[in-house]
């Protein structure tokens, strides 16, 4: 699919087109190892830059990618941001990086940092780099994820539609409440191309980083190891979810949509809804003999203030969103990978 995309992207920019240098923030978050290798396929390899707070290991680059170029970048630094994006003459800034709900609510104030200052820092810098594209100066785009975080107890828990009331009541969700607000308004005031989507729980077999819908992951790799799982959310919690690789090309869908495609920036995504307990029956399905139970800790608060569902409606209607994966799809092709990587 990206091949696709890549052609139909190509096509859409014209003959003349510059080429685009692409800054990834967060390169080596759960989303970012995943990103990466697509974004390179789309954009070229030598034209996407990979930046974390913490430069990996050099073994570790080489054994991912072949003539990755990666630089430590932290978000929160405004002077090293602008530097990178003037130094490198980017066009597209992917900001990853962020602290995500349950890790957030422990340290409130770093995740504030991060994911305000650090959305603010990016889209300065982007407004202000002004590459030459084609003969016209043009600012750099922004494609940057919220979460179904925004929404928050005083918000419909059904079907929660794209346009509704967001009081969200955790530190990471008033900080991508913030990151829309900010992004329209660079939008309107300065005509910045930033594009949203708000992710429900992202499930895949990496390593989870700190969000509350991690417990999935947490059952699947306990599943896998003690045929024994334990959920920190109660078993009738239910919360949308979709499958990493679809996460992946919704992103890259939006983010090659023709402009005139889009009636928002920021869009409700999701696959499907699921609760601790159907994802217990959808493990069992593979694994016969595994038991489960439930242990609720703070993260069960941050989950009921969450919607049960989404109505993405808006995506499918503007950019044409179909989700691929269903629980049962995610649960055989997660459990697979982890099987293959403890051979
Ligand atoms: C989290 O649980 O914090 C994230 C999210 C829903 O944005 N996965």
């Amino acid at each position: 699919w990206v091949q696709g995309l890549r052609q139909s992207y190509v096509k859409s920019l014209g003959e003349n087109h510059q080429k685009e240098v692409v800054l990834v923030t967060g390169a080596y978050g759960q989303i970012g190892r995943d990103f990466m290798p697509i974004l390179r396929q789309l954009f070229g390899e030598s034209n996407v830059i990979a930046s974390d707070i913490a430069k990996p290991t050099a073994s570790k680059v080489v054994e991912t990618y072949d003539n990755l170029k990666t630089i430590e970048l932290d978000v929160c630094d405004k002077g090293a941001v602008r530097d990178a994006v003037k130094t490198f003459k980017v066009t597209r800034i992917v900001h990853l990086a962020t602290m995500l709900s349950a890790v957030g609510e422990k340290l409130p104030i770093k995740a504030h940092d991060v994911n305000v200052q650090g959305t603010l820092n990016i889209l300065e810098a982007a407004r202000e780099i002004k590459v030459s594209t084609n003969g016209s100066k043009k600012m750099a785009s922004v494609f940057a994820p919220s979460s179904i975080a925004v929404f928050g107890p005083s918000t419909p828990q059904d079907g929660t539609p794209d346009d509704v009331v967001c009081a969200p009541s955790t530190m990471y969700g008033i900080s991508k409440h913030h990151l829309e607000l900010l992004g329209n308004y660079y939008h309107q005031r300065y005509g910045l191309d930033f594009r949203s989507l708000r992710f429900p729980g992202v499930l895949s077999a990496s390593d989870p980083g700190g969000g509350t819908t991690d417990y999935v992951m947490d059952m699947y790799n306990e599943a896998l190891k003690y045929k024994q799982c334990t959920s920190f959310l109660s078993e009738d919690i239910e919360l949308p979810f979709m499958h990493m690789e679809d996460c992946l090309r919704s992103a890259i869908e939006l983010i090659v949509a023709p402009n005139n495609k889009l009636t928002r920036r920021v869009y409700n995504i999701t696959a499907f809804s699921a609760t601790p307990s159907q994802v217990y029956e959808s493990i069992k399905k593979f694994i016969p003999e595994v038991q489960a139970q439930y242990e609720p800790d703070f993260r069960e608060e941050i989950a009921l203030s969450w919607p049960n569902s989404v109505d993405d409606s808006f995506a499918r209607r503007d950019w044409g969103w179909q989700h691929a994966y269903d629980l049962d799809d995610i649960t055989k092709d997660i459990l697979d990978s982890l099987a293959a990587e403890r051979m």
